[in-house]
């Protein structure tokens, strides 16, 4: 296996996440409308029978979530925002295992952080400050995920690149540096898969991932149920597409990265089993 930050580890509030294999985070929506699993997880009892089934599974994090970004999706406010995750997240604190808060406003981040939250997932890349301060404050490691804008219902006329690999990888060296220089503990770097691309700017990113890896913090790859797979694949429904983002996952891992952002966790942790089995 490339030596791509192996050995790093996440300390994440009182969890240490060891990054010397590929670890698994689980998607929580408590979203009407995301793309894959929008509504299905109405209230914080269900959302909490979710995130054990994942655990069970061999989730090594819970990411939690309450504002779609698939492309055009509609804003929603930081009020109802937070009125959809916090006391989701509230209830996932008595699992034992971290949790992330997918985020891109502050005034979630705040509130979240200061129930407990272990990790800020910022799909808005860190551009706002506050979301630096906010790492900084509260000793958190932060996932920076790139997207040409912090907006959803535009980026997708963003998509224009010379050389994505070389804008994103830019993009987040520059954010990785701010925010280590502000007292941020430690970043993930994420290329955004599918915020502001198409199929030939993530496969492009998935194919050289290994000169994200190299910018020497833990790489994260979100393709689960993503468009991307869908186009490669021909399967409309995203809850198909399963055994697609495992193979888009496993190249991501064949070329440094260290976290995946999935739906079927059952699914990915069988083929981490095997992978890791012969990378021993
Ligand atoms: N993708 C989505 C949401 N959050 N966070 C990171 N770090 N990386 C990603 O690739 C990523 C993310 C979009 O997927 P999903 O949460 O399934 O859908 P929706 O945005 O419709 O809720």
């Amino acid at each position: 296996m490339p030596p791509y930050n192996a050995g790093v580890k996440l300390e994440l509030r009182g969890h240490t996440l060891d990054l010397e294999r590929p670890r698994l985070m689980g998607v929580l929506n408590v979203t009407p409308d995301s793309f894959s699993d929008g509504g299905r997880y109405p209230s914080v009892e269900a959302a909490l029978a979710r995130a054990r089934t994942m655990q069970a599974e061999g989730a090594d994090l819970i990411d939690v979530g309450g504002e779609s970004t698939r492309p055009g999706a509609a804003p929603v406010s930081p009020d109802e925002e937070k009125r959809r995750v916090l006391p989701v997240l509230e209830a996932l604190l008595e699992l034992g295992i971290p949790v992330s808060i997918d985020t891109r406003k502050p005034e979630v981040a705040a509130e979240a952080l200061a129930l407990g939250a272990h990790l800020l997932n910022d799909v808005g890349g860190l551009r706002d400050g506050r979301m630096v301060r906010l790492a900084a404050e509260y000793g958190v490691p932060v996932v920076i995920m790139h997207s040409p804008v912090n907006d959803p219902q535009t980026m997708m006329q963003h998509a224009r690149y010379d050389d994505v690999v070389r804008e994103v990888a830019g993009f987040l060296r520059h954010q990785a540096e701010g925010a280590l220089a502000a007292g941020v503990p430690a970043v993930v770097l994420d290329p955004g898969f599918g915020f502001g691309k198409r199929l030939e700017h993530n496969l492009e990113l998935l194919r050289r991932l290994d000169e994200l890896a190299s910018l020497g913090h833990p790489v994260l790859a979100g393709l689960s149920r993503k468009r991307t797979i869908g186009e490669l694949t021909g399967v409309d429904a995203p809850e198909r597409r399963v055994c697609g983002s495992v193979a888009a996952h496993l190249a991501a891992v064949a070329r440094g990265a260290r976290i995946l952002r999935v739906h079927d966790v059952a699914a990915h942790a069988q083929a981490l089993a095997v992978w890791n089995g012969v990378e021993a």
